[in-house]
């Protein structure tokens, strides 16, 4: 910390700071996984930050919940089982709400105080919660997928935090092998896939291991100022079945009944974003291969 400003310091970003000025701490508590920080920002609105890292804000959040929760379901036609893994804030829930078709919201956080701190702090994405769709599981991600009756779910989306802490076990290959027994035939998976400035290497190992499970493997990429690097990627695949054509939304979310006209307007995602989102510069398309 220095002055009025937090620094954002760790090895996942060696040799760069962010810092955002703070009007007023909120919250601070350890829970039994990680520390929760809440901060009213002077530029951000409200800060959520988990051991010492940026989870979401309330000016951004939009570009990561609308593109994590909509790349997916807008692959494929009328998804109705979705699998949210972390995503305790409720964001990711309140964007899956947009689609009528989906009939089951299953969440499984591992920190409660998450979902405590953010129903307190963050009302508009803990509005997530409120859908009666919406079945919470706390507990750990890897264990809930080990149970997990197989090819239950149309989509999963995997909204948990870097591999530093609990969600360590997330980026394995045995994790991986857990989601795709759990996906239906022709299902898919959305993951959260960091930052193609800073983490190449990360994102390369999870592609391969995504290789080695899925039928095909893509990614995609948004921008979110105050993450990393200000961009982050997510690595879309799907199984064995039905083909998707991930980069073409098949179920446009401009057609879809409600999703418009939900409470709250979208901010960031559109049929446009979409395609666009799946455009890679010159050195990720040579580092990872054709994808
Ligand atoms: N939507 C906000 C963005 C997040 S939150 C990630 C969530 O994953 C956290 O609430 C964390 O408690 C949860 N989590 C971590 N490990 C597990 C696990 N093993 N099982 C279930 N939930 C878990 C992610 C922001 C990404 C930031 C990128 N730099």
């Amino acid at each position: 910390k220095g002055g009025n400003a937090v620094y954002f310091n760790n090895p996942m970003w060696p040799g760069e700071a962010h810092s955002l000025k703070v009007e007023k701490v909120l919250f601070k508590d350890k829970s039994d996984f990680q520390e929760v920080l809440v901060f009213e920002s002077a530029t951000y609105g409200k800060v959520l930050v988990l051991d010492g890292i940026v989870q979401l804000t309330e000016k951004d959040e939009c570009a990561y919940q609308e593109m994590i929760a909509h790349l997916p379901l807008c692959s494929i036609s009328s998804p109705k089982n979705v699998l949210v893994v972390g995503g305790g804030d409720g964001g990711v829930l309140r964007e899956i709400s947009r689609h009528s078709s989906v009939e089951v919201i299953d969440i499984c956080e591992i920190d409660k105080m998450v979902i405590d701190v953010s129903k307190k702090f963050f009302p508009e994405l803990a509005v997530g919660f409120e859908d009666p769709r919406v079945q919470l599981h706390i507990g750990d991600a890897a264990e809930f997928l080990r149970k997990s009756p197989e090819g239950k779910y149309d989509a999963i989306i995997v909204d948990s935090s870097d591999p530093v802490g609990p969600a360590q076990a997330l980026v394995e290959k045995p994790f991986f092998e857990t989601l795709a027994r759990a996906l239906k035939p022709g299902g898919i998976l959305c993951n959260m896939a960091e930052s193609m400035w800073l983490h190449t290497h990360l994102i390369e190992d999870m592609i391969s291991i995504c290789r080695q499970t899925f039928k095909s493997v893509h990614y995609a990429w948004s921008s979110v100022p105050t993450y990393p690097s200000g961009v982050i990627g997510f690595v879309l695949c799907s199984t064995e079945g039905p083909a998707v054509d991930f980069k073409n939304p098949i179920n446009p979310i401009e057609k879809l009944d409600g999703a418009m006209t939900h409470k709250r307007e979208l901010k960031f995602y559109n049929s446009d974003m979409h395609r666009a989102a799946f455009a890679l510069p010159t050195f990720l398309k040579r580092e990872v291969g054709s994808l």
